[in-house]
């Protein structure tokens, strides 16, 4: 098996360095279970200053990314055509929201383009041209979407067979589909006058996994009401 590849497109290829030499991701990498690669679309620049973006037709502030260096960059790794089993990526504030769900998708595919944005953003002529989905991974602003690829790729790699040494950590990213967790207690019992639960001390697992039970849905009523409402739309008649 060759393992997913990921082709990540930027302007800062730096920022990854650190991300792919630490932890799960690089263990995922040195097992083969991911292949990723990083251009600088900046190769592709328009002149030899290695200018990318310009500014906004119709005026106003910022720059704008223009569509050749990214055109080519993209026909150079051999994804400017579609095909069963490439997904391509472009993350910027725009996009629809990142969700479980799409990262359950993108764990199926053979091959992922991501494309991160700076500045004002790209020309719309990338997206509609080069057919890229736009993703956002929340409603707030960043400087880029290097910070936002790493999340997906993060977040797809979680999802892949054998990544995690604990195949129940994998499990528990869908039951994220699910709603909240429940909290968590370790070691002392009592640490600076809080004392873990007495329920979590009993031994009676029935009694552990209906505190738990309930825990779980009280957060997720109390902090994230939307996501119920999502829940019970899907139960009552949704497509997943
Ligand atoms: Cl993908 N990029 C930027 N610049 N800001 C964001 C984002 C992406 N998603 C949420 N905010």
């Amino acid at each position: 098996m060759a393992g997913l590849r990921i082709d990540t497109l930027t302007l800062f290829p730096g920022i990854f360095q650190g991300f792919v030499q630490e932890s799960i991701l690089k263990r995922a990498i040195d097992r083969g279970l991911l292949d990723l690669r990083f251009v600088d679309w900046r190769e592709h620049a328009v002149n030899r200053h290695g200018s990318v973006d310009d500014a906004p037709y119709g005026g106003g502030p910022g720059m704008v990314l223009r569509p050749g260096p990214v055109f080519d960059a993209v026909e150079a790794i051999g994804a400017a055509e579609p095909r069963e089993g490439l997904r391509r990526i472009m993350l910027t504030p725009q996009g629809a929201p990142l969700t479980q769900a799409f990262l359950c998708g993108l764990a199926r595919a053979e091959r992922i383009v991501l494309l991160c944005g700076r500045y004002e953003g790209f020309d719309e002529r990338i997206r509609i041209g080069l057919g890229f989905e736009e993703v956002s991974i929340g409603d707030y602003v960043i400087n880029g979407g290097e910070v936002a690829a790493m999340v997906v790729i993060e977040g797809v790699l979680r999802l892949l067979p054998g990544a995690l040494g604990d195949p129940r950590a994998a499990a528990e990213d869908s039951f994220m589909c699910g709603g909240l967790e429940h909290p968590h207690y370790t070691r002392p019992p009592v640490f600076r006058g809080m004392a873990v639960p007495e329920v979590l001390l009993s031994g009676d697992h029935g009694k552990v996994a209906q505190w738990r039970a309930e825990q779980a849905a009280a957060r997720t009523r109390d902090r994230r009401s939307d996501l119920l409402a999502q829940l019970r739309e899907t139960r009552d008649g949704g497509t997943q």
